[in-house]
């Protein structure tokens, strides 16, 4: 959904990010709602598709099939997990749309094979890598973190995946490469949004070095022990478990490594509003709304209390050193 913000008169692709999940969620309270006025046409609409709401396609088993459990500090957490249907179902991925539940509509043509993952830029050995070789580099891993969107809601998702840091060491860096950039496949034949100017394709994202190499920072085949759907990333992803989700870049293509600090599509888009770090900070207000509290998907309804966010999404004694010494109001 796409609204005026007012104050610009530019219509802002992030506006829909805001609309409440649980207002759609809970029928009874989404009547109320609409009954109030509240509710306006497009509301209106998606409550409508939602009731005829698919069961999302499971894509199968992941080979080989992951049953480690990562032994890196904090990447398993205890929390409760979300469920499948709502991991896959309500999704960031404007390359298929705008609304949450674009991408499991659309996604299914986004082709996963063939499909090379390119290392680039300050590396000693740039290299090409079909996905099954890549999967195969290191031992895979599940991981439980917490993946929180930037407009205040969060998941907890057990991804498959390693290190990318076993990646980036193969490619033996440059002295000077000092930043990591990701690059999303744009492919108009079978991403519908990628011909609209809401974004900049290809999608692009990145890293300081260090955020990239250190352990927590994940390249993800899967989730829930199997392949990853497509509208999740497929067939490779990048997680940052303690930044806001658009740092982390689905169906990556290339890895380029460089010296500069490289330009991200959100800051892009709006820089005010998204920086390079994008470190979850409670104590930081996005320019449009608060970033102290947060919904879990499917278990915090609309009228329930929020819970607090913290600092770095919770992973504050694993990553806060990363920042030792800079002031997080600056850098957002
Ligand atoms: N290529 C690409 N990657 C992307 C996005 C996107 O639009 N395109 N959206 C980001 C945003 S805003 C979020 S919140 C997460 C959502 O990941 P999920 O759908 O697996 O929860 O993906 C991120 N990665
Ligand atoms: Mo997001």
């Amino acid at each position: 959904m796409l609204i005026r913000t007012g104050r610009d008169g530019f219509e802002h692709p992030v506006a829909s990010e805001i609309t409440p999940r649980e207002v759609y969620e809970d029928r009874r309270q989404l009547l109320k709602w609409m009954a109030g006025g509240a509710a306006g046409v497009g509301l209106a609409a998606w409550a409508g598709r939602e009731a005829f709401a698919q069961q999302v396609q499971r894509p199968g088993k992941l080979a080989p099939i992951a049953d480690v459990r990562s032994t890196v500090p904090g990447a398993v957490t205890m929390e409760k997990v979300t469920s499948y249907q709502d991991a896959t179902s309500y999704n960031n991925f404007y390359e298929f749309g705008t609304d949450k539940s674009d991408p499991a509509q659309n996604a299914h043509t986004l082709q996963t094979r063939p499909w090379t993952v390119e290392v680039s830029g300050l590396v000693k050995k740039p290299a090409k890598f079909a996905i099954d070789d890549l999967i195969k580099l290191a031992p895979q891993e599940e991981r439980i973190y917490r993946l929180r969107c930037v407009e205040g809601w969060s998941m907890v998702i057990p991804w498959v995946g390693f290190s990318l840091s076993k990646l980036i060491e193969k490619a033996e860096p440059l002295g000077n490469a000092h930043f990591v950039q990701f690059l999303s496949l744009a492919d108009a034949k079978t991403m519908p949004m990628v011909s609209s100017r809401i974004l900049d394709w290809p999608y692009f994202e990145g890293l300081r070095m260090d955020e990239a190499m250190h352990p927590l920072t994940l390249l993800a085949f899967g989730m829930y022990g199997e392949v990853l759907p497509k509208q999740n990333g497929a067939p490779v992803r990048i997680v940052v478990p303690w930044k806001y989700g658009f740092k982390s870049a689905k169906s990556i293509v290339q890895i380029r490594l460089t010296e500069g600090m490289p330009p991200t599509a959100w800051n892009k888009a709006a820089a005010n509003e998204y920086g390079f770090y994008s470190n979850v900070n409670p104590n930081v207000d996005h320019p449009r709304w608060s970033q102290a509290t947060e919904r879990r998907i499917g278990e915090d309804g609309l009228f329930a209390k929020r819970r607090k966010t913290l600092m770095f999404n919770g992973y504050e004694a694993q990553v806060g050193q990363l920042y030792a010494g800079m002031d997080l109001r600056k850098n957002y």
